[in-house]
């Protein structure tokens, strides 16, 4: 490890404690100027590190840089993240991700990026990825599992994105079936999932869970269509979160709920946030326009919706699609 890395792990890991020049020079085992030269390298690379005369240097609280030794700084895993990679622009970090589990990337392998040129939700919508702005990472799992449990990683990541979410926040979200977090009424965070099918076309070869957040403010980035029904964590709270933090947050979750997916212990978390639930929704269901209430998420994390004659459906994640609270007309 050179003095740069060194120090930026020196500097994530004192919890955003001043640190003496002398101090880290001692530490690190080089001079207070190679410790200086550094501190510049890291500031013009986006590390923002704040320096003040009688007290030495420390990573801002605000700093806005992803990066993978912060985000490992934070993290608490055993196997999920452990293999990291983070880059400043990729096209997808869900292709990404498939094309490292296609070529043997072992369970729990990440792929975090600063934006996405070609972000993807489900059906081929486009996933917005403005740059400083969000989370947009990709986790690669190979559990042990038929092709039906991928609805069930969605599921349970979106529970694990929640408990982050409000870790971090104080401010409880909700989860709206299947795949959304909202925050004050409007979309924060999408999750995709994505399976690839064994040889013998029954289990999972590897599933790639995708999970985009919006954490610093959107105001801008998104257009006038988008804004009505997406907006971020700091437009939302006013809190301006380490998106590094809330990383770590959201993998240390997603591992203990994605340990065991056969447990669904996490589905009362899901169902204590969902908000369609107790509501008349509307949704189309293959063509078919689609009405009647929602009344709760059964054990397979299906919809329950009762229909106007009184018949009760289970909608399967698959099945149904632009999923929404229907709106009375006064
Ligand atoms: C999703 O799809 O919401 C799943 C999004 C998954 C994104 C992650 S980011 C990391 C990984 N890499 C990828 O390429 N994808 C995953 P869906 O339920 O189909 O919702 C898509 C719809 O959400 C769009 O049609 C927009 O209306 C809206 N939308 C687009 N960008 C958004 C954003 N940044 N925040 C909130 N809503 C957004």
């Amino acid at each position: 490890m050179n003095v740069k890395e060194s120090l930026l792990n020196t500097l994530a890991a004192s919890g955003g404690e001043y640190i003496s020049g002398a101090a880290l020079a001692e530490k690190l085992g080089v001079s207070r100027n190679a410790v200086w030269k550094a501190v510049k390298a890291l500031q013009t690379e986006g590390y923002t590190i704040e320096s003040v005369t009688s007290k030495g240097y420390r990573l801002a609280m605000n700093n806005n840089r992803l990066s993978e030794k912060l985000i490992t700084a934070h993290l608490n895993t055993k196997l999920l993240g452990r293999q990291l990679k983070v880059f400043d622009e990729i096209n997808s970090t869900n292709t990404a991700a498939k094309e490292l589990a296609s070529g043997g990337a072992p369970h729990g392998t990440a792929v975090v990026a600063d934006t996405q040129t070609m972000g993807r939700g489900r059906l081929g919508r486009t996933f917005v990825s403005p740059a400083g702005t969000g989370i947009y990472l990709s986790v690669i799992l190979h559990p042990d599992l038929e092709l039906e449990a991928t609805s069930m990683m969605t599921i349970a990541a979106s529970v694990a994105v929640a408990e982050a979410i409000e870790e971090l926040t104080g401010v409880p979200v909700q989860i709206k079936w299947v795949n959304d977090i909202y925050l004050g009424g409007k979309k924060i965070c999408g999750i995709l999932t994505e399976a690839s099918l064994g040889l013998e076309m029954k289990s999972l070869d590897y599933a790639v869970i995708g999970i985009g957040v919006n954490v610093r403010s959107v105001r801008g980035e998104f257009d006038s269509e988008l804004i009505q029904t997406a907006t971020s964590i700091e437009d939302e709270t006013g809190l301006v979160i380490d998106r590094n933090a809330l990383c770590a947050a959201i993998l240390d979750r997603l591992e203990v709920y994605t340990d065991d997916l056969r447990d669904r212990s996490f589905l009362k978390g899901y169902r204590r946030r969902e908000l369609l639930t107790g509501n008349d929704i509307t949704a189309m269901v293959g063509s078919q326009p689609f009405t009647g209430k929602a009344t709760g998420i059964d054990g397979n994390g299906n919809l329950i919706v009762e229909l106007p004659d009184g018949s009760v459906k289970h909608l399967g994640s698959g099945e149904a699609n632009l999923c929404r609270i229907k709106k009375h007309l006064p």
